[in-house]
């Protein structure tokens, strides 16, 4: 393609080398860009185990790339799920369901 462009992509960026200044914003930013994190309340989870399940079945949902549960025993607990497009809420509430637990909501 053009190889002029690599002069302006390279040198432009005076804190790393070419081969990590692609995008020139803090680390991490490579997959997460686009990505998109929601988050919802999930009451009923008390240990890890709850955990466990809850993250099992959210991960199966077509596109979901990573989950993460913020365990508040005898409370909603808050669950980020982080995926490439956004996830139909509906698919999100199966699955909290399909574990056992209830969706309590959105945090914000
Ligand atoms: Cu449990």
């Amino acid at each position: 393609m053009n190889i002029g462009n690599r002069d302006d992509l390279g040198l432009k960026d005076s804190s790393g080398c070419a081969c990590c200044s692609t995008a020139g914003a803090p680390a991490g930013a490579d997959a997460s860009a686009t990505a998109v994190t929601s988050e919802v309340l999930v009451s009923g989870m008390t240990c890890s185990h709850c955990v466990m399940s809850v993250t099992e079945e959210l991960t199966a949902i077509d596109g979901v790339e990573g989950v993460s549960v913020d365990l508040n025993a005898g409370g909603a607990s808050r669950v980020s799920i982080r995926s490439a497009a956004p996830i139909d809420a509906a698919a999100v509430a199966a699955a909290v369901q399909e574990a056992g637990y209830t969706l309590a909501g959105s945090p914000s």
